[in-house]
């Protein structure tokens, strides 16, 4: 049956999975217990349910019988390893499954999978189909769906990167990794769609499908507010349908139902257990929080050169230069272009003694070219996709006749790791990946299949990206056993966060497309992957002054912040623009440069809670009903708020200020949260707030390049918030580049500030053991909105200088006392 949708608009209503025609599992034969939970047999099939956690269970429906037992690659730990309490009892007609977190209710006849906390709150609810039949879980082949309840007032949030609203409620999506820039593909694969489809039609704000594929999500319940989360650890293309205003569903086209359901009730629980599952960001190195600069362009070895030069002449802070794919000769991948870079281990070390590292795209696909060493010894060693006439698939790429190399393939991975090493060792920082959906031109790549031909090409295709950016960072790894790595992907699975940053593909220039990054990587930053950016100034069509430096103010807020343009566009550097914009955007960059400490912490963090640096608001603030439609602002770290400008001629804005007090970072003043303010938007500045309590670890100055950059003095910027209370910030110091401060080569210092009345403490406290390269000599206190009497550290009364407490360096931490004036 057809239902007619609310969804996006000016698209053609998608329908609800048609769960007339498909095996609706009923009635429930027989259940036994097992040591993490409970065993059901139904309709010749078995449901293991296992606890994870007292807050996370798992689903897992057997197929002819069998249980896929390692579906996909993402997750990477033993979800069953840690002991979990439970009770089983067992009523007429249902059986229950009870932790301290969480209770399951298993109906027996007619089949339903209900989960809800222990005071009742529903985690997931079984929905009925329109015949009033309840759909746990009904099968059409190789497919499989399954329907939930929820409320029209429901929030659904995360499946990575899509795009549109922060919000998917309303709305349904497909996941099919996909370079929707190419309008072929966009159409071929959404199911039942042709590229009449709006969504494959490039002039629109919304894609779908996009590149990366994350089947996970938040559902938001009202009224309560309490979230639950569910991640289906299948690849194969899914549908998830948030259309409906009272249920849910989602299908998943092969595969088998392994689902993980979350019972929260908060984001950043459901976020850290997620994370647990499947990997968090890795510490990345310093430089890579940095500048980059990137485009596609027919650059020499002279050009690149000049173009460093200029960021270092006209003083533009600048850590990265990328080359795309002209650097290579003849587009096969691991080689360069000698008549363009006659010496390129020279070109390399010369810029990074300016502190330049450059980072070169590789695809996946390699040329096929009898007598090109990679394709021979790829074609010899069996590493590429065959189709299941066992011939080795060629699609239509880059370099033409294309082979792809079959990363689900042990010995591929590591073959392409070894690649990858030796092609860095001349000098590269990094390996951008692109085309990794896998992206073949026009052709459709179901015949390329994996496993040396024996498994099919669904299985793999969402994690194709995943798989190649594994064996990258391995064999990164293996050479550099020491150096912290970093890989770019446009494509990615659940788990691409343990191994590589993200940018969001192709966008353009234009304002809609700015805004569209905000929530696209909001999204991705709660389904795990922390690392992510959008292409400053925009990559298709030709940027312009005021879009230029309206989207590097925001870009230099973001967690990885590079311009990128494609080829055939005006300049789009930073001076491109003329002085005025060169000035304002510089400035911009300035900025960020002056944050890395606390952006490097933000990533820290990141990588050991799984909480993301770019977030929703949504996600500090769950309980506050205004923010769950706001995706025109976000948090950036834990305490900046970043509202961008999203339009040409804007003079001011709206900005919500959650919960709290907040600091204009611009002007100084301390606002009350809970309310809309009105923020001037001339051109020297977007709206950034910085929330009462925080203590935010600046440098003093903006350096060229964070390569050697050990500066003298770390500024603590204390934001005296208006209420009372207490709140913990930290920075971390080390090298920026290798594990050592795994071992214990760092200074964290943990900042709590406390308020009470007129007194605020601030109370340092530091582990580890420093680092070779520290040279810091001072802590420089200020404070922010408020102004202190007396300030003593450690009980001596300290005056200012400059309005700032120096405070020589002790590796110890410190006790600072301040009264407050009147
Ligand atoms: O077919 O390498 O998204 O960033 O500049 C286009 C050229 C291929 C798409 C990437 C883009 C890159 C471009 N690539």
């Amino acid at each position: 049956m057809e239902i007619a949708l609310t969804g996006t608009a000016g698209t053609p209503s998608p329908t609800l999975p048609d769960t007339s025609a498909y095996l609706v599992f009923s009635k429930v034969d027989a259940v036994e217990e097992t040591e993490r939970g409970v065993l059901a047999h139904l309709h010749g099939e078995q449901l293991r349910i296992e606890l994870v956690r007292d807050d996370v269970v798992r689903l897992k429906m057997s197929r002819a019988g069998r249980f896929d037992e390692s579906p996909t690659y993402a997750v990477c730990t033993d979800p069953l390893s840690a002991p979990v309490d439970f009770t089983v009892e067992r009523e007429p007609g249902v059986v229950r499954l009870r932790t301290s977190g969480l209770v399951l209710t298993l109906g027996l006849e007619p089949f339903r999978v209900d989960v809800h906390r222990p005071d009742g709150s529903p985690v997931i609810e079984t929905a009925e189909d329109e015949s009033g039949r309840p759909v746990a879980y009904a099968t059409l082949n190789d497919a499989f769906t399954v329907r939930r309840r929820c409320r029209q007032e429901d929030a659904f949030y995360g499946l990575g990167e899509k795009s549109g609203g922060l919000d998917r409620k309303g709305r349904d999506f497909t996941l099919w990794n996909t370079d929707v820039l190419n309008p072929t593909a966009a159409g071929e694969f959404t199911a039942g769609r042709g590229a009449a489809d709006p969504r494959a039609d490039r002039t629109s704000t919304e894609f779908d499908p996009y590149y990366v594929s994350i089947p996970f999500f938040y559902h938001h319940h009202y009224p309560a507010r309490l979230m639950a989360g569910s991640f289906v650890d299948n690849g194969y293309r899914a549908h998830y349908d948030f259309t409906p205003s009272e249920a849910y569903s989602f299908t998943f086209l092969g595969g088998q139902w392994t689902e993980y359901v979350f019972a929260g009730p908060s984001m950043r629980e459901i976020l850290s257990a997620y994370t647990g599952l499947t990997g968090r960001t890795q510490p990345p190195p310093l430089w890579s929080l940095g500048y980059h600069q990137c485009r596609w362009y027919d650059y020499d070895q002279a050009a690149v050169e000049a173009l460093a030069e200029r960021h270092r002449h006209d003083g533009v802070p600048c850590d990265a230069l990328w080359l795309d794919i002209d650097y290579m000769d003849g587009y096969r991948v691991f080689t360069w272009d000698r008549q363009k870079f006659p010496d390129a281990p020279g070109m390399l070390q010369r810029l990074r003694s300016k502190g330049f590292r450059v980072i070169t795209i590789i695809d996946p696909g390699v040329k096929h070219d009898p007598g090109y060493p990679v394709f021979e010894e790829g074609l010899r060693e069996g590493h590429f996709c065959r189709t299941e006439g066992g011939d080795v698939y060629i699609g239509q790429v880059w370099p033409g006749n294309t082979a792809f190399p079959d990363f689900t393939q042990e010995e591929t991975r590591a073959w392409w790791g070894r690649l990858n090493a030796a092609h860095v060792q001349s000098g590269l920082a990094g390996i951008w990946n692109d085309m990794n959906e896998p992206a073949t031109g026009d052709i459709s790549p179901l015949p390329m299949r994996f496993e040396g031909g024996r498994s099919s090409h669904e299985r793999f295709h969402n994690q194709y990206a995943l798989l190649m950016a594994m064996g990258t960072t391995a064999g990164l790894l293996e050479a550099m056993p020491d150096r912290r790595t970093f890989v770019l992907s446009r494509a990615g699975f659940a788990g691409i966060q343990r191994y590589a940053a993200n940018w969001m593909g192709d966008n353009m220039s234009r304002w809609d497309h700015l805004w569209l990054s905000i929530p696209m990587a909001a999204g991705f930053g709660i389904s795990g992957q922390a690392f992510v950016g959008a292409d400053v100034g925009g990559f298709a069509g030709g940027s312009n002054a005021e879009l230029f430096l309206r989207w590097m103010q925001y870009g230099a807020l973001t967690p990885f912040f590079r311009n990128h343009s494609a080829t055939g566009n005006v300049d789009q550097y930073v001076w491109a623009f003329g002085d005025v914009v060169q000035e304002l955007a510089t400035e911009a960059v300035r900025l960020r440069y002056r944050l890395l400490p606390y952006i490097y912490a933000a990533f820290l963090t990141a990588a050991e809670t799984g909480l993301p640096v770019q977030r929703p608001l949504v996600l500090d603030f769950q309980d506050d009903d205004t923010v769950r439609g706001i995706d025109d602002a976000y948090l950036f770290g834990p305490d900046l708020l970043v509202a961008p400008v999203l339009a040409a001629g804007q003079t001011s804005r709206q900005v919500y200020l959650p919960e709290g007090s907040w600091h204009d970072f611009a002007t100084g003043e301390v606002l009350q949260g809970r309310r809309f303010v009105l923020a001037a938007t001339p051109m020297e500045r977007i709206p950034l707030y910085v929330r009462g309590g925080a203590v935010v670890p600046m440098w003093t100055e903006a350096p060229a390049s964070t390569d050697g950059f050990f500066p003298r003095a770390l500024e603590l910027h204390v934001f005296v918030p208006l209420e009372d209370g207490s709140w913990t910030s930290f920075v971390q110091e080390d090298d920026g580049v290798t594990f050592a401060a795994r071992d214990g080569a760092r200074l964290r210092t943990t900042l709590t500030l406390t308020r009470s009345g007129r007194s605020v403490e601030l109370a340092a406290t530091v582990v580890g053991e420093g680092y070779p390269e520290h040279r810091r000599e001072e802590l420089h206190v200020v404070l922010h909105g408020a102004a202190a009497g007396r300030v003593a550290v450690d009980g001596t009364a300290v005056e200012p200088s400059d309005e700032r407490w120096v405070l020589p360096n002790s590796g110890t931490g410190f006790l600072l006392e301040a009264e407050l004036l009147g």
